[in-house]
């Protein structure tokens, strides 16, 4: 596919959010000198996973805020798969395939951080979930955010009323801060470590020195 595919990984209150905004602001100010924009539709698009389709935001309902009933780790497992399946087809290929850079929060990566090493379901199992989901689409680049988890649960309790997954206890979220060191260990060349520490402007500009490297932008 001609376009560009970029995820932002991390824990709670990492800074991804704000991260995939600023990053887009400062592509599309950078637009002429990106290598793939060829034609006058050319985009640059934000979305996230759960919910970036309306299938999917049915989903990250069900996922982030149903109160009906516990919802079972293979559940949880299925219903991130399910919203992936239907975001690569729907959303993620379609642009792609026109050559657009698509900036997404969160990726497969973080099925095998939480479901994997947070919940401790099977990583095999969830390789093969995640290759059903996405038929094979990987990302150009995951930008790990790297923060220490106490400091991204405190932003995100900052901000107010906790959703069913930053409920979870210190252990969990500590379980999934090791999965991403291992997967960055596993994929040096895929996922690149951000360091996630500082104000918002020094991680953009960390950001912004390892996209211009890996796609080649002369700014
Ligand atoms: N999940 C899963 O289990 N399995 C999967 O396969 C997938 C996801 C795909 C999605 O929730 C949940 O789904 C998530 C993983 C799970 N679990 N949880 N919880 P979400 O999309 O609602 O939330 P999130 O992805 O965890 O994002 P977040 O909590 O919104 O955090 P963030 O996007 O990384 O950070 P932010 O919103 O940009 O910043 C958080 C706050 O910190 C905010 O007030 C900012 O203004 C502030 N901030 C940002 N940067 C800074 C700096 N540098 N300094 C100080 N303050 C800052």
């Amino acid at each position: 596919m001609s376009g560009r595919f970029i995820v932002f990984e991390g824990v709670e209150g990492s800074g991804k959010t704000t991260q995939v905004q600023r990053l887009q602001t400062w592509l599309l100010q950078n637009q002429p000198l990106l290598p793939s924009q060829t034609n006058s539709e050319f985009q640059i698009v934000v979305t996230r996973e759960p919910g970036g389709t309306d299938v999917g935001q049915e989903i990250r309902q069900l996922l982030l805020h149903s109160e009906q009933e516990p919802i079972a780790d293979r559940a949880e497992l299925l219903l991130y798969a399910a919203d992936r399946a239907q975001h690569v087809e729907a959303f993620l290929k379609p642009r792609l395939t026109k050559g657009h850079w698509v900036l997404c929060d969160r990726y497969t990566d973080s099925t095998i951080a939480y479901q994997g090493y947070g919940r401790g379901l099977d990583h095999t199992l969830i390789d093969q979930l995640n290759q059903i989901a996405t038929g094979g689409l990987q990302s150009d680049l995951t930008l790990w955010l790297d923060l220490e988890v106490e400091t991204g649960l405190a932003r995100t309790q900052r901000r107010g009323a906790s959703d069913r997954m930053e409920k979870a206890e210190l252990a969990f979220h500590q379980r999934v801060q090791q999965g991403f060191v291992k997967l960055a260990e596993q994929h040096p060349q895929r996922i690149v470590r951000i360091d996630a520490s500082g104000t918002e402007e020094q991680v953009a500009e960390r950001i912004q020195t390892v996209v211009k490297q890996r796609f080649s932008i002369a700014s």
